[in-house]
């Protein structure tokens, strides 16, 4: 007990210092395009720059601190059903899930700040007791839904301190997604909201278990 709260601690002191890990990348059919380009980036110093957030009430949780407005972003043009691959400065060595979400903006994404509702349409979770921990992620856009800009968020969870708050990693894209189709996707969410101090997959122990079963946490996944 005393060894693995010594331990635990000593984690938190390496990590205060040495930093952690960031999606700053996107690319879309074989070109990555620039760093930042049309990944929103946080505002933290950059020394903070790939830090978590953990405040599950703060707005931060959307695209980061500083990420609800665009600060120069530019806006992606993809083709619903697209691959596309979210990359990072380092790749992830916490435990934990990863997802991606999207939210319709009522005009350009450039514009919206992630307010309204979110759908999730990918969970990478643990497969055994083994977690999908890479330095990049490729999905598809979804092919069903409606043309129009959006923000393209990527969510990394790590759950490496069980007891200690849980640090989400998130970036967003803006994208315009042209060649949809007519579905609207559910079930939806907004954020802050969609995650919950009491979600199963916030507060488990994926050392003693928790990994079998376990349910990644927002809402369930929406396929076309
Ligand atoms: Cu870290």
């Amino acid at each position: 007990m005393k060894v693995s709260a010594l331990l635990a601690a000593t984690a938190l002191v390496a990590e205060s210092v040495s930093g952690h890990y960031i999606f700053q990348q996107i690319g879309v059919g074989g070109t990555k395009h620039a760093l930042w380009k049309y990944v929103r980036k946080n505002s933290n110093p950059s020394w903070l720059q790939n830090g978590p957030v953990t405040d599950l009430s703060s707005k931060d949780l959307r695209c980061n601190v500083g990420g609800l407005a665009s600060n120069g972003t530019e806006t992606l043009t993809v083709k619903a059903g697209d691959s596309f691959t979210f990359y990072l400065d380092t790749a992830v060595y916490h435990v934990g899930p990863t997802s991606l979400y999207m939210s319709k903006a009522p005009g350009l994404a450039a514009d919206y700040d992630g307010s309204g509702q979110w759908f999730k349409f990918n969970d990478w979770g643990p497969s055994g007791t083994n977690w999908n921990l890479a330095n990049a992620y490729t999905s598809n856009i979804p092919k069903c839904i409606p043309d129009g800009e959006y923000l393209l968020r990527i969510q990394q969870l790590g759950i490496h301190n069980p007891g200690a708050a849980p640090q989400f990693y998130i970036s967003c894209a803006q994208v315009k997604v042209t060649g949809g189709g007519s579905t609207t996707p559910s079930p939806t969410a907004s954020i802050p909201g969609a995650f919950k101090a009491s979600d199963p997959g916030f507060t488990a122990n994926v050392y003693a278990g928790g990994a079998s079963n376990y349910v990644v946490p927002g809402p369930k996944v929406f396929k076309c």
